[in-house]
């Protein structure tokens, strides 16, 4: 078997995604997702220009090998735009192999370790009282954990909250990104009050998650870790930025409150010694901004080792695509520990066609035969790409913070 053709599909069906279709001699084609929030056009341009030009006459099968050709072979190594890129083609070629098979993805990674997919939600309000009221909404849909986020009072805008009746989505459309405003102190005394009302509200078997989005030092983390305990979280997410590795370290000291990180992550070794020094208890580094399936079986594996779970990025900036590639992921290795869940609205799901699904606070990949996603090529033409950014963060006396 071999490559014959390759396209990259832009288009932005509710937001944008990146969609890589590899198309063999045999007919069978794989799809991988090369989205990346703000950047979606470098990841096209790397792909394109670069990379889908050496692709065309390979055997598919060769998934390790085509892997280590584009990461060693480009001698620049890491970064988001080239893992993004790899991790599409990898994923396409997965999809083509378990297709020509004639198996559902699971298979090849392991088969079955489970029968379900534990997934969490996101519950977010403008204060405490719609935060609970939107808990509530989701656990009426069968949600077994949910991450939980609100406005804080004085800060005109929080993180992973949208306008009342609003859908919260990550990045806003236009040229310039949209300015977010950030109190640490604010932040810090608001957080463990709503944790209480809502574990007073719904009581201790719920999971609840929250994520601190890169927003702390260390020691604010450790105080806020150490304060949430008696509310019993499943985990707090990206409580500092982790380029120092070393910061989770002294979280780790005075808190038993367990603690994730991961999705900005594109190596392996952005997370080496916080898995092999257990500072952290899930890894959120996802296929699509890791480089792929194949290298992030080598992560879970490691992480296995050293009692550190899985707990995949899955907002709405990785496509249907990622998601339902996660979910095959997430049946079949063994140290899964949770799967993020941000439906995508109904334009997305119109250009997008999966065999995955929801039922009852678990997710199934579906038993069709690859990950199980496919592309509607003139729909998504319906809505070509628009400019769209991640907003940016400063503090009450704007200086430039993270957002
Ligand atoms: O592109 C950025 C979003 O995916 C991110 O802000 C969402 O933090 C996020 C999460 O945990 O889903
Ligand atoms: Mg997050």
């Amino acid at each position: 078997m071999k490559i014959i053709d390759a396209k990259v599909i832009v288009c932005s069906p509710g937001r944008n995604f990146v969609t890589l279709k590899l198309i063999t001699d045999q007919g069978i084609y794989g799809l991988g997702d090369a989205t990346l929030n703000g950047r979606e056009l470098a990841v096209a341009s790397y792909l394109q220009d670069h990379l889908l030009p050496c692709l065309i006459g390979r055997d598919p099968f060769q998934t390790e090998d085509i892997w280590q050709y584009f990461y060693k072979g480009s001698y620049w190594r890491r970064g988001p735009v080239t893992m993004s890129a790899i991790a599409a083609i990898d994923v396409a070629l997965w999809d083509i192999k378990a297709k020509s098979l004639n198996v559902p993805l699971y298979q090849l990674l392991g088969g079955k370790s489970r029968e379900k997919v534990l997934v969490y939600c996101h519950a977010n309000g403008t204060d405490t009282a719609h935060t609970i009221e939107e808990v509530q909404k989701h656990v009426e849909m069968g949600y077994q954990a949910i991450r939980i986020q609100s406005g804080i009072p004085g800060i005109r805008s929080a993180y992973g909250v949208a306008g009342k009746g609003e859908r919260y989505e990550p990045a806003g459309r236009g040229l310039l990104p949209k300015v977010t405003e950030w109190s640490t102190e604010k932040y810090l005394n608001f957080l463990p009050g709503l944790f209480a009302e809502v574990r007073k509200a719904f009581g201790d078997d719920l999971l609840l998650l929250h994520d601190a989005h890169h927003r702390l030092t260390p020691i604010e983390a450790a105080r806020l870790g150490k304060e949430l305990e008696p509310f019993k979280l499943f985990w707090l997410e990206d409580a500092v930025t982790a380029e120092l590795q070393e910061g989770f370290r002294l979280i780790r000291k005075h808190t038993v409150t367990p603690l994730a990180v991961g999705e900005v992550f594109n190596s392996i070794y952005d997370c080496q010694q916080l898995i092999t020094e257990q500072l952290i208890d899930y890894i959120r580094m996802t296929i699509v901004h890791g480089g792929g399936i194949s290298p992030l079986l080598k992560l879970a594996h490691l992480a296995e080792l050293y009692h550190v779970r899985t707990g995949f990025h899955g907002a709405t900036d990785l496509s249907p695509v990622t998601m339902g590639t996660a979910l095959h992921f997430d049946l079949a290795i063994h140290n899964f520990g949770i799967q993020e869940h941000m439906p995508h609205d109904e334009t997305t799901e119109s250009v997008f066609s999966h065999a995955y699904y929801f039922e009852d606070g678990f997710m199934y990949p579906g038993d069709v035969a690859g990950h199980g996603v496919d592309i509607d090529e003139n729909l998504a033409e319906k809505y070509p790409y628009q400019p769209a950014y991640l907003p940016v963060n400063r503090k009450e006396d704007g200086t430039l913070f993270n957002w």
